[in-house]
């Protein structure tokens, strides 16, 4: 992977910010982060299936990827975010270190997905209306599996995607079909899935006992799970600079993007005197619920610049704090940050 497009950590590889400086609403696919728990399959589309099956439907489901993507398609644009994106900020801003990738704010990307709904194909197998829990199965060597309610898997939007901004879903990406689980923590979004479990009893993986629930003082273990369970995400913002941000002095426009899993963005403000006192944002078109707002505002730079901190708030309320609880793994960091700017 070309270091001018992403940070390398080792199999995840971070989105570049400054490279969207400017750019289109979705991350072209050759730009979008990467992550993978073990490494990238390589899977014969002609010998691939999904399976349906478990207690909670009537009758076990096999489809060829022919008759999938036979079936009516919808096309949702929508960001695809790692729970952990932000999680370095724990340790620069809060103090203590968290576990895991040091991600700043490049764990993102929004895309227009193509795909069948969930729903669509659950229907198929007759689903009990005693389903509860359903857990995609991913084909990697991990088998990653992260169980989701049965509402959110019935959601219009949660879709088994195999196309990606216009493209065949890019193996790295979850070729050929991946979940997408709009609003969640990227775990929920199975890549290379291979089999969907539907069961009338509650489902547990390390992927939602062990990993991805907040561990730390402020949460308490919730049954087999050792914290609450991460979900949807929480109101983030970036600037579309480098980190850290070299700039010439004089008036410049200044962008980013916001985004939130539980509600549209309604209102950004930046501060450039370390968060004494904040302006509005222009927010940009379009601004889709599950995505991302673009926005900009013009800035006299001047050198001695504390940074520039922003701040979102969505349509529900939701607002980026200054500080955020630590949690051992690292997650939703949903925190103001200052960009460091120096200005020549
Ligand atoms: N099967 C499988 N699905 C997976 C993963 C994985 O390692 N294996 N990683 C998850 C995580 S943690 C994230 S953040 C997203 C990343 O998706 P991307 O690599 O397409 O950006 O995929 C999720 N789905
Ligand atoms: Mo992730």
């Amino acid at each position: 992977m070309p270091p001018e497009l992403f940070t390398n950590f080792g199999s995840n590889f971070e989105m570049r910010w400054e490279n969207m400086y400017g750019r289109g609403y979705v991350v072209p696919n050759d730009l979008f982060f990467i992550r993978d728990h073990s490494s990238t399959p390589k899977i014969d589309v002609a010998s691939w299936k999904l399976r349906v099956e478990g207690s909670g439907v009537e009758r076990p489901l096999e489809l060829t990827y022919d008759q999938l993507i036979a079936m009516p398609a919808v096309s949702v644009t929508r960001f695809l975010e790692c729970a952990g994106n932000g999680r370095s900020y724990f340790d620069t801003v809060g103090g203590q270190k968290a576990s895991g990738t040091q991600w700043k704010l490049g764990a993102i990307g929004v895309a227009e997905w193509t795909g069948v709904p969930l729903g669509a194909v659950l229907e198929r197998a007759g689903p009990k209306r005693t389903a509860r829990d359903v857990m995609p199965e991913g084909l990697d060597t991990l088998k990653v599996r992260r169980p989701m309610p049965i509402a959110k898997a019935l959601e219009d939007d949660t879709l088994l995607v195999f196309a990606m901004n216009g493209q065949p879903l890019p193996p790295d990406h979850g070729f050929p079909v991946r979940v997408l689980a709009p609003g969640w923590v990227g775990i929920a979004s199975t890549k290379w899935v291979g089999r969907i479990e539907v069961s009338e009893q509650p489902l547990f993986s390390s992927w939602n006992t062990d990993t991805y629930v907040l561990i730390g003082p402020d949460y308490k273990a919730e049954g087999q799970a050792k914290g609450p369970l991460v979900t949807q995400q929480v109101v983030k913002s970036a600037l579309e600079l480098p980190w850290p941000a070299q700039l010439k002095a004089g008036r410049q426009l200044i962008r980013g993007r916001s985004w939130s899993g539980r509600a549209q963005i309604a209102k950004v403000e930046y501060s450039v005197d370390g968060g004494k006192t904040y302006q509005p944002a222009r927010l940009r078109e379009p601004n889709i619920d599950r995505a991302w707002v673009r926005w900009d505002f013009e800035w006299e730079a001047s050198p001695g610049v504390p940074g520039i901190r922003v701040r979102a708030t969505d349509a529900a309320g939701n607002t980026q704090p200054d500080k955020v609880p630590f949690n051992e793994q690292g997650y939703l960091y949903g925190g103001t940050v200052s960009h460091p700017i120096t200005v020549s």
